[in-house]
């Protein structure tokens, strides 16, 4: 049933709000408990507040360690008020029982956020009276009130006074479910804090993540859909993303966003990719903005239509202007010239983004996918594919510029579902043959896809090594001057004597670049 509130314990880091929650709560006639600065706030505000030390008859010591820790106060709290026996013993004790708590606690992880901050400090933010006070009233929930929430101050007050100052059932028990979900998510961020020193991998016991948005749907529009963002990281996808215009972001198109940027984040000179169906139909380098689009476009013009596009340098009007020619989903640059905007925003459905993030996103932290019933965790497929580690094996070298495109394409066949075949010239894709069950599939659609006067003298990568020289040839009769593949096959020495045959070098990474 419904309990009456006649004495409250405040207790919060975060001020704001507390003065007016006090004072409703006073005029009810409540009698208000508190903790040193908790109280002084709100006596300076001219409210009667008890203190703490004279509830429990025990000082706040150690610094504020030890302020509300006290038998005195938990037995007030964890008393089961229909017991009999539990009565007696408070009675002996001269327990006072506490009706509400009202706690918000030691900013943990925004002082473990800050810059420059020492360890020692961090550790002095970890609450230990706060979750307690909050887990036992909300354990004690059928006779106690709990309150985490600012937002919730009013709400709490209006029932007291609609309902003779007492709170339902109900909303002590969606208030309890607050409280544990509030201090759950902070012993998160400590248990995070502590994995991200250590190093730990995979730091999957501390893995919880709470909704940041519903979306209007999932993959398709009978799923439902809602992305969520890892507790304790300060970044995530739609972090630090603004959206000038067009409809909300949905599902597909937060999974092409994050494979769009993570293509453009691997230069540093402009580069453009365009992603469908979270496979690239264009990537290009370029002197600008504009030639990197344009050449990235260029690649597959049919396959961009409604693509969503990554660009690492802001847009300006020209650039807005080739844009605009074309049907997108979403466009996401660090930032547009105004008079670029007046132009792309002609357009309804287009949305566009504004990438603010300004630092890398961080790269150690693990690749999770959700398999039935469980996890796959792995480190991400990061890190640079130098030249020095790679092996030419065939009798004629690469050009400098046959380099270029063999380490262009190489780097963006890692951002192509397997089995993956970029083919690249000038530093622009010019096919790609992505997500096929063989490789020579992959092969052919990437020739197909080219246009035959691109192919001359171009560049093929291969994010695994070809089992047989079936698929090289095919390239090689269509143009490919220079591949470059992990190796490792049986039949190497087939697809290197194909290559040699031809003139084609062909370089071996001894790495593989699988993206299932
Ligand atoms: O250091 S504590 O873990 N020890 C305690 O006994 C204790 N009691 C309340 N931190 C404790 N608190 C926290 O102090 C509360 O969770 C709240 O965040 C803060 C309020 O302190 P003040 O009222 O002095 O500003």
């Amino acid at each position: 049933g419904a309990v009456r509130i006649q004495r409250a314990l405040l207790s919060v880091s975060d001020k704001r709000g507390i003065v007016d929650f006090a004072r409703g709560l006073a005029e009810l006639g409540v009698e208000i408990v508190s903790t040193g600065g908790t109280a002084a706030a709100l006596q300076e505000a001219g409210l009667d507040v008890r203190a703490i030390d004279d509830f429990t008859g025990f000082p706040e010591i150690m610094d504020g360690r030890v302020k509300t820790l006290h038998p005195r106060l938990y037995a007030g709290l964890l008393a089961v008020r229909s017991n009999a026996e539990h009565l007696a013993q408070a009675d002996e004790q001269q327990i006072e029982f506490v009706d509400l708590v009202c706690v918000n606690l030691y900013p943990f992880e925004r002082t473990a956020a800050r810059r420059g901050v020492s360890e020692a400090e961090v550790i002095e933010n970890i609450d230990i009276g706060g979750p307690t006070m909050l887990r036992a009233a909300a354990k004690n929930h059928a006779f106690a009130a709990v309150v985490v929430k600012p937002e919730s101050y009013d709400a709490v007050l209006e029932e007291l006074r609609d309902a003779g100052g007492t709170l339902s059932m109900p909303t002590r028990e969606s208030l309890a479910a607050e409280a544990f979900a509030y201090t759950a998510r902070y012993d998160t961020a400590i248990a995070r804090w502590f994995a991200e020193k250590n190093e730990d991998f995979p730091p999957l016991f501390i893995r919880a993540f709470e909704k940041v948005v519903d979306l209007p749907y999932g993959e398709n529009p009978h799923q439902r859909g809602a992305f969520y963002a890892q507790v304790g990281t300060r970044m995530n996808v739609l972090s630090q993303v603004k959206q000038h215009h067009g409809k909300q972001i949905s599902y597909n198109n937060i999974l092409d966003l994050d494979s769009a940027r993570a293509l453009v984040r691997e230069y540093e000179v402009p580069a453009c990719a365009i992603v469908k169906h979270n496979n690239p139909c264009g990537a290009a380098l370029g002197a600008s903005a504009q030639e990197a689009y344009e050449r990235a476009f260029a690649c597959d013009p049919m396959s961009a239509y409604g693509g969503v596009i990554a660009l690492n340098r802001r847009v300006d009007r020209a650039t807005a202007q080739r844009l605009h020619e074309q049907f997108i989903e979403v466009l996401i640059a660090p930032g547009y010239d105004d008079d670029a905007l007046e132009v792309l925003t002609q357009k309804q459905n287009i949305r566009i983004l504004e990438d603010q993030e300004r630092r890398l996103p961080v790269l150690g932290e693990p690749e999770i996918r959700q398999v039935t019933g469980g996890l796959l965790v792995q480190d991400r497929d990061s890190g640079r594919d130098e030249r020095d580690g790679m092996e030419v094996v065939t009798a004629r070298r690469p050009s400098e510029d046959e380099w270029s495109d063999l380490l262009f394409a190489w780097r963006v066949s890692r951002h192509v579902k397997s089995n993956a075949i970029v083919l690249a010239r000038g530093l622009a894709t010019v096919g790609i043959g992505a997500g096929q069950m063989s490789r020579v599939d992959s092969v052919r659609l990437s020739v197909e896809k080219a246009q035959v006067p691109d192919l001359k003298g171009a560049a093929l990568a291969s994010d695994a090594f070809f089992p047989f020289a079936d698929g090289p040839e095919l390239a090689i009769r269509a143009g490919v001057t220079a591949v470059i593949q992990p190796g490792g096959s049986v039949r190497d020495a087939e697809v290197v004597a194909a290559a040699d045959e031809a003139g084609v070098a062909m370089v071996f990474t001894k790495r593989r670049h699988f993206r299932h």
